[in-house]
């Protein structure tokens, strides 16, 4: 899978320098050598172990190249683990249905496959997405492609992938392709209120950090209160820089004023907070346009993202307001969260399908590193199980 976020187009490996030493894990231990009498002078050392001085070192000064590239694939590993785990309940949910579907059974009719409908429906892959993978099914059964229960698991998966990876085409903005030159690269996160914005940009914003770039949190979430402290603690926790102001300041100006201090540090990212709700909802599309005009009237091209948070756990309610932030926000991609607190994952799938913009990252959980790459391969292999 390889990095996570990556601008910077040369080869090099990432030291994880804003982690806690804790975190960074220990080389093999060196093969036991035959016990050897130690001298007197030098037992109290025997019981805390001597090292060299490199030997916990943050910077991984300690350790080989080929050391450090092993634990970047471990870390990787890791990752995909956990978002297995995040996947479970839905693929418990899903899997225990289809098995409950095909015991028994060893013919494909009419029945199951309306049957398999109303599973696919309830893991929330939605109606459109559900039909037009039964019509993909039948096909595959008139032509004879599709014989047996296994070959039809087999076609629901392809398909759920290939929606997925269709998406992913879909005009994604990627940091990799903004020439360095354009400093800093602005991400505006956006989504209604209560989604996991502010989380995802302090996970977000640990991340991109811990990838070796300089980074700045905007927050332009000025209208409720507790917005910018909120902020205020992810920042201090990653040891991000924060610009705010207080409460009612109009979110562009404080755009705008991070825009200048980005520019004057030489931020090589800035991460922007925006407000989940207004007095109404017009108010808050204008102000949502009005910060991108001021972004782009500053930087080249800014905002070169807007990710668009959907909270997995509402479902297709979420998808509905999603589509509100659509028609104005120039969203190019979702950040899917709250994965690990539902049993209808498949939203991910309707998401893809329905506004056609790929899924970016999925939030897994409230901590700082529980956010992950979406990838299509390891979230539909995480549903059906392998
Ligand atoms: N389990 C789980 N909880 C999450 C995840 N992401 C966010 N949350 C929780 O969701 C709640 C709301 O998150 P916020 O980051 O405050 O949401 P927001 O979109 O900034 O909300 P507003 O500022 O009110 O618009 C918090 O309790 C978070 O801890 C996730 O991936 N998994
Ligand atoms: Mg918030």
């Amino acid at each position: 899978m390889g990095f996570f976020w990556r601008r910077k187009k040369d080869d090099f490996v990432s030291l994880r320098l804003n982690e806690p030493a804790e975190a960074v894990p220990e080389p093999p231990p060196a093969p036991v050598q035959a016990p050897v009498e130690p001298p007197v002078e030098t037992l109290k050392e025997e019981v805390v172990p001597s090292r060299s001085p490199f030997q916990s070192s943050v910077l991984g000064l300690n350790l080989s190249m080929e050391q450090l590239q092993a634990q970047e694939a471990a870390l990787e590993q890791e990752f995909s683990a956990r978002f297995r785990r995040a996947v479970a309940a839905t693929r418990d949910s899903l899997s225990e249905k289809l098995d409950t579907l095909f015991a028994g059974r060893k013919q494909i009719d009419e029945e199951l496959l309306e049957q398999l409908e109303e599973v696919l429906i309830a893991a929330d892959i939605g109606v459109t997405t559900t039909l037009e993978i039964l019509e993909t099914v039948r096909r595959g059964i008139a032509r004879k492609q599709i014989n047996d229960l296994d070959a039809l698991k087999h076609a629901i998966k392809t398909e759920l992938l290939n929606i997925l990876q269709a998406s992913e085409r879909q005009g994604v903005a990627s940091e990799l392709t903004v020439p360095e030159s354009v400093a800093p690269y602005v991400m505006m996160i956006v989504g209604v209120n209560g989604v996991g914005k502010t989380t995802t940009i302090g996970k977000l914003a640990q991340r991109i950090k811990a990838e070796g770039n300089d980074v700045l949190i905007c927050a332009a979430d000025t209208f409720r209160a507790a917005a910018s402290d909120q902020l205020a603690i992810w920042a201090e926790r990653t040891g991000v820089p924060l610009i705010q102001q207080k409460q009612g300041t109009d979110p562009a100006a404080v755009l705008f004023d991070s825009l200048k201090a980005a520019k004057a540090r030489g931020s090589e990212v800035l991460i922007v907070d925006t407000a989940g709700r207004l007095h109404n909802k017009s108010n808050l599309m204008a102000e949502l346009e009005k910060m991108k005009r001021v972004a782009a009237r500053e930087v080249e091209g800014a905002p070169h993202e807007t990710l668009l948070v959907v909270d997995a756990v509402t479902g297709q309610n979420g998808l509905e307001q999603a589509r509100q932030f659509l028609k104005v926000a120039g969203v190019t991609g979702i950040v899917l969260t709250k994965l690990d607190g539902t049993a209808k994952g498949g939203i991910a799938v309707a998401i893809a399908k329905e506004l056609n913009l790929p899924i970016r990252y999925a939030g897994i959980g409230e901590k700082v590193d529980d956010l992950v790459v979406f990838d299509p391969q390891q979230y539909v292999n995480g549903l059906f199980g392998n």
